[in-house]
């Protein structure tokens, strides 16, 4: 049986989550979009109130949501503002190799030790030659007996500058490739990890981004997370779920974008009547609803996925192209419907806009996971039933 109805517990933390959104985000969104602040302040009322690690278990300090739960939160809590929301769920990504690959005692020492703080961890894989090409990466690890020395650099870091714990991936033999990589969980008081430039950015504002600079940088083999070389294979499975993640973040960006063209197709007389009267907004308005409905199906089909222990590598990279092509030309069309004054600085769909950009970029851009998805095809069809 198919069933959309959330349960009582669900709806439950749904409504704190929208709650949250609509008080403690809304007010601030364009001021912290303006000054790229660091949401310091909301980052640990989300802590406080358990919507910060929703997805990391009970045991090591989470909240435990399963996939679906935790990806309907996700949508909500980045309805006001993706970037204050990603900054709140960052961990998805940082900690997913580790949840993944981590032994018990590693996931109870590393993540126990993260939940505590509003901190969360960050996904260390670009570097300046290895983006798209992330199996290029330059960053060493060196073994020495019973540790590893780590040199390298990494750039566009999530939460780089902040990040009480970093998920780091570097070659221990370059002639390898993608299976001479490794992950390591490194706490961040580990000494020679400098945070170089925080990026001035066009949207997605109060999000941190940064450089990192690693210099014989040492940590014991207790933090390698899985064996040597399956790093690569991690930080895939990782991103597999990232894009689930922004897939959901993509359909909360578009929802409001939506709401806030209706608002202004109710609000805006022109030719003395309200332009939500006229068939030419009805045409976009829909054409917005149905792109938006389609995101949150695809969120809700990979989430049961991961629910049931199915890989959706296939399915997780085609809902993250589709969701953020179409929060591209939903935020866009919002743009339209308030043509003048949703076009100028101040307004909530015009940074909605911009936001939504780095969508199509980040965790793989839509071409790299259009090429994951098309060879995924031809590996197995992708089929529901
Ligand atoms: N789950 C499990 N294993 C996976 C996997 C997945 N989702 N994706 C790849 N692998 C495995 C492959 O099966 C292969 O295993 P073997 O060595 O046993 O054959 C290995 O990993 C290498 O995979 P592949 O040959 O596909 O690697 P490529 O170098 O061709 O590159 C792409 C793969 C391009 C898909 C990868 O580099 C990528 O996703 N790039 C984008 C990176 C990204 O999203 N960056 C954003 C960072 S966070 S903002």
């Amino acid at each position: 049986m198919i069933d959309f109805s959330l349960t009582e517990e669900q709806k439950k933390t749904l409504e704190l989550a929208r709650e949250f959104t609509a008080t403690e985000i809304r007010p601030v969104a364009l001021e912290y979009d303006r000054d790229g602040t660091y949401p310091e302040e909301i980052l640990k009322k989300a802590k406080e109130l358990g919507l910060m690690y929703t997805n990391i278990p009970v045991e090591y300090g989470g909240s435990g949501m399963d996939h679906v739960t935790h990806y309907i939160v996700t949508e909500a809590l980045n309805y006001e503002c993706c970037a204050i929301g990603q900054m709140i769920g960052i961990s998805h990504l940082g900690t997913g190799a580790i949840l993944l690959g981590g032994t018990e005692e590693q996931k109870k020492r590393l993540l126990g030790r993260m939940t505590e703080s509003y901190r969360s961890a960050c996904f260390c894989l670009t570097e300046p030659g290895a983006g798209s090409d992330a199996g290029a990466i330059q960053t060493t690890a060196v073994r020495k007996g019973d540790r590893y020395v780590i040199n390298g650099s990494k750039c566009y870091i999530t939460n780089g500058k902040y990040a009480d714990l970093l998920c780091l991936f570097a070659t221990i033999d370059k002639s390898k490739g993608t299976r001479g990589i490794c992950c390591f969980a490194i706490p961040r008081d580990t000494p020679g990890i400098q945070v170089g430039r925080v990026e001035d950015k066009m949207g997605h504002r109060a999000l941190n981004v940064s450089e990192l600079f690693f210099e014989d940088v040492e940590v014991g083999e207790e933090n390698l997370i899985g064996e040597e070389g399956q790093g690569f294979k991690l930080a895939m499975m990782a991103l597999d779920r990232g894009r689930v993640n922004v897939t959901s973040v993509c359909t909360g960006v578009a929802q409001k974008a939506l709401d806030e063209a209706l608002r202004w197709a109710k609000e805006r007389e022109q030719f003395g009547e309200p332009i939500g009267n006229f068939q030419g907004i009805h045409f976009m308005l829909a054409d917005m609803n149905a792109l938006i409905m389609a995101s949150r199906a695809m969120y809700l089909q990979v989430a049961w996925m991961l629910d049931q222990g199915i890989r959706c590598s296939t399915e997780a990279a085609a809902a993250k192209c589709f969701a953020s092509d179409a929060a591209m030309k939903v935020t866009t069309d919002a743009v339209q419907i308030q043509a003048g004054s949703g076009y100028m600085k101040g307004s909530v769909v015009e940074k909605l806009m911009r936001d939504v950009k780095l969508t199509q970029i980040f965790e793989g851009t839509n071409q790299i996971n259009r090429i994951v998805s098309g060879r995924g095809l031809l590996r197995e069809r992708s089929i529901l039933f």
